[in-house]
């Protein structure tokens, strides 16, 4: 029977265990992110295999995760991978100490799934193999050595001064191991998270002065405090994507192909495109997973030039019906080729965002942007291919995962202040927001206010159909809690739908209602 001593430096032996593969994890990761720095950006094994997560993960699961973190739903997933990583590199170290070899193993295993995700990413390099398998050689020796010198200081007795000189050994080396991949991860980071030499291109690019502007009409914008401005401002405009991290597209290299059905193949480089004349359009670009209240939502100036006239330089064949836009990393929106054609909707390929090229975020150096189309089906950021092609035969990334083939944005109406999680001080105040009917435009807005009759709000000049306007109602606030709903009406007379449903599969109905708390 072992005796309760033996037992307890049974245990030792394997909680040391856990650390040394643990920090030969680290060290895995570490390694591969220096190498992916150099050698192959975006070839970083956790953001690859986050990647191929994002695209596999149930409906359910990004919905969750998207609610519960909003836009730190990516840092999220990251971190949950990364400690996920090191408990299966803590045990590596466990199984090693077991049999030599089989932790090693392990480490090829997971170095394998990380070459496979690496590698098949749409943006993949030749050398996206190269910082997952360069992770798996370090990490291994690493933990080939910490796990030898563990050994070798269990298996002496304890007592030896041997002993001593082994444990200290050990010791001293998984910290310094511990300690280099840290500092490692870390600066790795800051580098990767740093100006992009992409950032500096775009700093210096200067784009062609736009053949129009937008007309801003006196009285759209009202003067109220809290309401949202009438031009989102880049640093503020929502941001919803799959990229792990944001591509590095080189307005130089890049290229976009139109093919598929068409008379002509057409590839256009970046001047090419600027060459065929830019105009500014104001837009406002709606994601299916605005919830009715929400904040997915936001309105630019967009430059940029007619898809249409692109189309043209292709010349569509008969029977297409869709235009298959793909992103440099893979994404793609399935959009019906008549809403791109259609010259009376300004659906453009767009370079520019409120004055200046297109933020790295928002798909520089060209995006798609089609007025009352959700985001997912028309806005295609990084843009590198239009495919002209049918819905019988092609689509779109979330169509499979449970989103519509087709999806346009749906009348909907939002309460700007006041907001729920701000105290009121009784009197006078205005209840404003925005609403929006992209192609229509809006017609009415009305306020109830504690189930009362429902009120004319006053409405802002629209820019134009693709707008959204904003409205205010005054209201002489009394203490005491308060339920305010708002509801839009279009200019075809259709009012918001009140039914309320979820985002899936083709965008939330329903009034916003609001309770404040005045006093
Ligand atoms: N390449 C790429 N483009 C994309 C997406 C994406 O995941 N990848 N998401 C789309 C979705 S769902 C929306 S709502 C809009 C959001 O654009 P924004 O991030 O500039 O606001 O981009 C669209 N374009
Ligand atoms: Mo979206």
């Amino acid at each position: 029977m072992p005796s309760k001593r033996t037992n307890r430096a049974r245990w030792a032996a394997i909680a040391w265990a856990a650390l040394a593969g643990a920090v030969s994890g680290a060290v895995f990761l570490a390694a591969s992110e220096l190498v992916a720095l150099v050698a192959a950006p975006g070839a970083s094994p956790l953001l690859a295999v986050g990647s191929v997560v994002v695209d596999t993960v149930p409906r359910w699961a990004k919905e969750f995760a998207i609610a519960l973190f909003g836009s730190n739903d990516k840092l999220f997933l990251l971190s949950t991978l990364a400690a996920g990583a090191l408990v299966a590199a803590a045990a590596a170290g466990v199984l090693e100490l077991w049999r030599r070899w089989t932790g090693v193993a392990l480490f090829a295993v997971a170095g394998a799934a990380a070459v496979a995700a690496a590698t098949t990413r749409a943006a993949a390099g030749g050398l996206a193999f190269l910082p997952p398998l360069a992770g798996f050689v370090v990490g291994s020796v690493v933990l080939g050595i910490l796990v030898g010198l563990l050994r070798r200081w269990r298996g002496t007795v304890d007592a030896a001064p041997a002993a001593a000189v082994d444990r200290r050994r050990f010791l001293v080396l998984t910290s310094i191991a511990g300690l280099a991949a840290v500092a490692a991860l870390a600066g790795a980071r800051i580098a990767s998270a740093g100006p992009s030499s992409i950032a500096a291109i775009r700093a210096r690019l200067r784009l062609p002065s736009p053949g129009s502007r937008v007309a801003v009409p006196a009285g759209a914008e009202l003067p109220v405090r809290g309401i949202s401005p009438l031009f989102t401002p880049n640093a503020d405009f929502y941001r919803v994507d799959t990229a792990l991290s944001v591509p590095a597209v080189d307005p130089a290299s890049w290229r976009l192909v139109v093919d598929g059905l068409v008379e002509k193949r057409v590839e256009l480089t970046f001047d090419e495109l600027l060459g065929m004349g830019l105009d500014e359009y104001a837009i406002t670009l709606t994601c299916v997973s605005n919830e009715v209240g929400g904040d997915l939502v936001g309105t630019a100036r967009w430059l940029g030039v007619p898809v249409r006239d692109v189309l043209a330089l292709a010349r569509p064949r008969r029977g297409a019906d869709m235009v298959l836009s793909r992103s440099i990393d893979g994404f793609s929106a399935g959009t019906p080729l008549s809403a791109l054609t259609d010259a009376r909707r300004a659906a453009i390929l767009a370079v520019g965002m409120n004055g200046e090229p297109l933020p790295l975020e928002h798909g520089f150096p060209v995006r798609m942007v089609v007025p009352g189309l959700y985001g997912y089906v028309s806005a295609t950021k990084w843009l590198t291919r239009l495919k002209v092609t049918t819905f019988a035969g092609d689509q779109g990334y979330w169509t499979p995962r449970g989103y519509s083939a087709k999806a346009p944005i749906k009348l909907s109406s939002r309460i700007d202040t006041p907001r729920v999680d701000r105290s009121l001080a009784p009197g006078p105040t205005v209840i404003a927001g925005v609403a929006w009917a992209q192609g229509v435009g809006i017609h009415r807005v009305e306020v109830q206010i504690d189930g009362g009759a429902w009120q004319d709000a006053k409405l802002s000049t629209p820019v134009s159909a693709d707008t959204w306007v904003q409205w205010s109602l005054p209201w002489d606030a009394t203490a005491g809690g308060h339920t305010l709903s708002v509801r839009a009406t279009d200019r075809d007379g259709r009012l918001q739908e009140q039914r309320r449903t979820p985002i899936a599969p083709d965008g939330s109905t329903g009034w916003q209602q609001t309770f404040v708390r005045v006093g």
